[in-house]
């Protein structure tokens, strides 16, 4: 018999056929959010799930699916994920790294722009028509990203990928901060110089949050954190909600102490922070950092190939590719 597994969320057809080969598949095709009553009746009695950042996957629902042997979550980030309750009861995790890191900083720089160079207003500005009069010298001039100082906070494989867009395609002094120091080899690949949290908030014109959620990072920029930036700065989030204080950030863009920001994540999403909406100097988009047609079919690919090695279905059976909690294969509690 082929192991049962739950795909939470609608996919690509073909990545369902695939599963269909090695699984027998319960899917989402219309793309029903499930509440956490739901998805634990139809997690019941499966061994695998292909989870989402909107399912919670926690103690109380490994313990009544005790079946469960394989959380493989469609993402690099995993905070929707309780790793310890999963690594106790001997459930492997696994997550998406690598494929989606140049796409995701592509659209951090693209974010950012958008922010300094005020597109999202001025997109605006002409839809409505009120673009009657040509010429205006200053109309929607906004910070320079070239040259200007780019401030990177969280310095994983999506930081660093930021960091050399700006130091090789725009030249930027890049500063980043960071749990951990980069080695001096990546420091000079990424063209990027450590410096203290104080330092990047003071220093940079640009500043963009690269660093997973966790309890440390909630409301990492909050609004003592946005008083010590220059009024002139941006700030870009394609991170995870809850990094910044949504309402501290409101006030701050619209006490003009902050010039712009750019949000692809929020507290509470797909709730916005209401201030945030009434805003003209924000760009606001809806949590799509990885989405480029080709990462999302690589992500998907990737956490097939997980689900697969994770519950031995494979013809040669295997090491998941991304493993987050590697330890739990070698026990025997699976
Ligand atoms: C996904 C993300 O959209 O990779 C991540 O951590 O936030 C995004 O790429 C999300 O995880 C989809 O589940």
């Amino acid at each position: 018999m082929k192991p049962a597994v739950l795909v939470t969320r609608a996919t690509f057809p073909d990545i369902v056929e695939r599963l269909r080969e090695h699984f027998d598949v319960e899917d989402n095709p219309h793309d029903t959010l499930w509440d956490p009553a739901e998805l634990r009746r139809r997690l019941h009695g499966k061994q695998g799930v292909m989870s989402h950042g909107s399912d919670r996957i926690d103690a109380a629902l490994l313990d009544a699916c005790p079946t469960v042997k394989a959380v493989c979550n469609v993402g690099v980030g995993y905070n929707n994920v309780d790793v310890e309750a999963c690594t106790q009861r001997g459930v492997l995790v696994t997550n998406t790294p690598d494929v989606l890191t140049e796409t995701t900083a592509d659209f951090g720089f693209a974010l950012m722009m958008a922010a300094a160079r005020r597109i999202g207003e001025s997109e605006r500005f002409v839809r409505q028509g009120d673009w009657t009069k040509t010429g205006i010298f200053d109309m929607f001039a906004g910070p320079d990203v070239h040259g200007a100082t780019l401030g990177i906070l969280g310095m994983g494989r999506i930081g660093r990928a930021v960091a050399r867009r700006g130091s090789l395609g725009f030249g930027m002094q890049v500063i980043y901060h960071n749990r951990s120091r980069l080695s001096p080899e990546a420091e000079t690949e990424s063209g990027a110089l450590y410096v203290d949290k104080a330092t990047l908030l003071r220093e940079a014109d640009h500043l963009v949050l690269v660093l997973p959620y966790s309890e440390s990072s909630h409301h990492a920029i909050g609004a003592g954190e946005l008083a010590q930036m220059k009024p002139t700065a941006t700030l870009t989030n394609i991170a995870r909600g809850g990094i910044v204080d949504d309402a501290a950030l409101a006030a701050a863009l619209r006490a003009g102490t902050l010039a712009a920001a750019g949000l692809d994540v929020f507290e509470g999403e797909p709730m916005v922070h209401p201030a945030l909406l009434g805003l003209p100097n924000v760009v606001l988009t809806p949590h799509i950092g990885s989405a480029s047609i080709q990462t999302r079919r690589a992500m998907a690919s990737l956490t097939v190939d997980n689900l697969i090695a994770a519950l031995g279905a494979g013809p040669c059976g295997g090491q998941p590719p991304s493993p987050v909690n590697a330890e739990v294969l070698s026990t025997d509690r699976r």
